[in-house]
């Protein structure tokens, strides 16, 4: 009996191991960190960089480096990924499990132009990204280019 409940979790660790190893190396999943920023390179009220090109898998996090009741809030998705709204002044991470163009903002600064993309391996959808990102620059009063800015990078 004791023999039996000592040797359970070092047949899971065993197990743990076994998935490990045989996970190929292209698996391994890469962080991108992306400030929010009162003031940073290009202006005030910024994601920094507001454009990261990532791998499906991968994580983005959103560290709020400056504070000012920052968050970051999923604009547009590609088809099937999960919307996100973060917490004011808050750390999140946001998996990318879906491949194409994310538009995300800052809730409380959008009209400012504090707004990002994110790419994941090919942007099928960049066009709808296009359309959705003219139609929310209009309201901008400052910053109108950012989401142009972060798109004109997507290859
Ligand atoms: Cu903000």
């Amino acid at each position: 009996m004791i023999t039996r409940v000592i040797s359970r979790p070092a047949v899971l660790a065993a197990a743990a191991l076994c998935a490990s190893l045989a996970a190929p190396a292209t698996a391994l999943a890469a962080d991108h960190v992306v400030k929010m920023l009162n003031a940073g390179k290009d202006g005030s009220m910024v994601f920094e960089p507001a454009f990261v090109k990532a791998a499906v898998g991968d994580t983005v996090v959103f560290t709020p480096t400056e504070k000012a009741a920052h968050n970051s809030a999923s604009v547009l998705l590609p088809a099937g990924a999960k919307p996100w709204r973060g917490a004011a002044d808050t750390e999140l991470k946001v998996k990318l499990d879906k491949e194409g163009v994310y538009l995300y903002a800052c809730e409380p600064h959008k009209m400012m132009g504090m707004v990002g993309a994110i790419q994941v391996g090919k942007p099928s959808n960049l066009a709808d990204a296009k359309v959705a990102a003219a139609k929310e620059q209009a309201a901008f009063v400052m910053g109108k280019d950012r989401y142009d800015k972060a798109l004109a990078q997507v290859r």
